[in-house]
């Protein structure tokens, strides 16, 4: 049963529609119980960069253009005081999860390609919980949540389709990866298969290539849908075709030009990727994220000015992240949330605005942030009780 943000909206206010965007097209029903009319849970597309810093963003930055990524920001929520882990692994089991990597057993460092390790099997992860809602579930882009084992793969962890890459620092064209210099492989993969003959073409390219094929082909009316597009872009190794760095050319840092054009590329895919909502009809009725992964690395032309740090670190530069929230169902729009945001809050607030229930989940330290995002409430976080049993409050 869907019961998102109907929860959280104000009793007695039949006059009012509890889905203020659509009330347009679909006039809620008038009398009792009829007005709380079921209706689907929202398409989610959440979109992670990878390494992407602080002022690595147009609405941040002076030196680099992202015109899509603003217009959305700014349409939007934009997250100010939001947080990731300092690096991939951490902060992506955090993601998946709903709980802190020390809860995840991957508090480290990134899973390398030799390690026999992976995200526990016994932690429930987003996308079975939004399997469990109803939702088709697909995941495109960078995994780096171990593979070790068959059971480790997107496919056995809640997606029912995957293409991306199961490592970190692969090639954006050839997909090949490698483990210090005496082992390399090709890492392209598509379900649980090898996508041999797949290569060649700029990574966010074919990952956009992907996303727009699987809104093409499903039935937005029929199913909800949860997309991860996991994007290897912003992450070294800089290869971004030639055309996209000429805009970038009076810029004097050349590691930094190449980087501005890897950002701008993702600016261009999530233009696409959007525009393919609005045309296969998701739109009116989706929750789009976007976040990076952890801050950026200087050494590879990132920056999170002004913030004191960098990918890797507990300081502001390596764990502040940039993030947005758009979407059509969002009740107050176009403003900037200071409210202090956690990458775990995604798992209950996604699970809630999908019809699930977290009240009964064991060990999660993610709140459901969806009324904060939405009517700037303010998150209220109760002191631990001796039961352990956790109390929150929107006010
Ligand atoms: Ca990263």
């Amino acid at each position: 049963e869907f019961s998102g943000w109907a929860q959280h909206a104000p009793l007695g206010s039949e006059k009012r529609s509890l889905f203020p965007n659509q009330v347009e097209s679909e006039p809620l029903q008038s009398k009792g119980a009829a007005a709380f009319k079921r209706r689907q849970p929202p398409h989610i597309i959440f979109i992670l960069t990878d390494d992407q810093g602080f002022n690595d963003i147009g609405y941040h930055s002076t030196d680099i253009r992202t015109p899509t990524l603003d217009k959305l920001a700014a349409d939007g929520v934009r997250l100010e005081n939001y947080y990731v882990q300092p690096l991939c692994t951490p902060s992506r089991s955090q993601l998946m999860t709903g709980r802190y990597q020390i809860h995840t057993g991957l508090q480290h460092s990134i899973i390398r390609p030799r390690q026999p390790s992976c995200l526990p099997q016994g932690l429930v992860t987003l996308p079975q919980r939004l399997q469990q809602a109803g939702y088709s579930t697909h995941m495109v882009g960078k995994w780096h949540l171990g593979f070790y084992r068959r059971h480790c793969l997107p496919t056995r962890r809640g997606f029912h389709t995957y293409f991306g890459s199961l490592t970190g620092s692969v090639d954006y064209y050839t997909y090949g990866s490698c483990d210090g210099k005496s082992l390399c492989g090709y890492d392209l993969h598509d379900g649980e298969s090898v996508a041999w003959g797949r290569g060649g073409k700029y990574s966010t390219h074919l990952y956009t290539q992907r996303v727009r094929k699987i809104l093409a082909t499903h039935q937005a009316s029929q199913q909800p849908i949860f997309i991860f597009v996991s994007l290897q872009a912003v992450h070294a190794p800089l290869k971004p075709p030639k055309s996209y760095i000429y805009p970038y050319r009076r810029m004097a840092n050349v590691l930094r030009r190449k980087y501005a054009a890897v950002v701008s590329i993702v600016d261009e895919a999530v233009h696409n990727i959007t525009y393919a909502l609005r045309r296969y009809g998701y739109y009116r009725n989706s929750v789009i994220i976007y976040s990076t992964d952890n801050g950026a690395q200087p050494f590879m032309g990132g920056s999170n000015w002004p913030l004191r740090g960098c990918k890797g670190t507990y300081w502001e530069g390596g764990i502040r992240g940039v993030a947005f929230v758009h979407s059509p169902l969002l009740r107050h729009k176009r403003r900037v949330s200071r409210a202090l945001l956690h990458i775990t809050d995604w798992y209950p607030t996604l699970v809630r605005l999908a019809g699930g229930d977290v009240s009964q989940e064991q060990g999660l330290d993610g709140y459901d942030i969806w009324p904060v995002l939405s009517e700037d409430r303010i998150l209220v976080i109760g002191v631990m009780s001796p039961s352990k049993t956790r109390s929150s409050q929107y006010v």
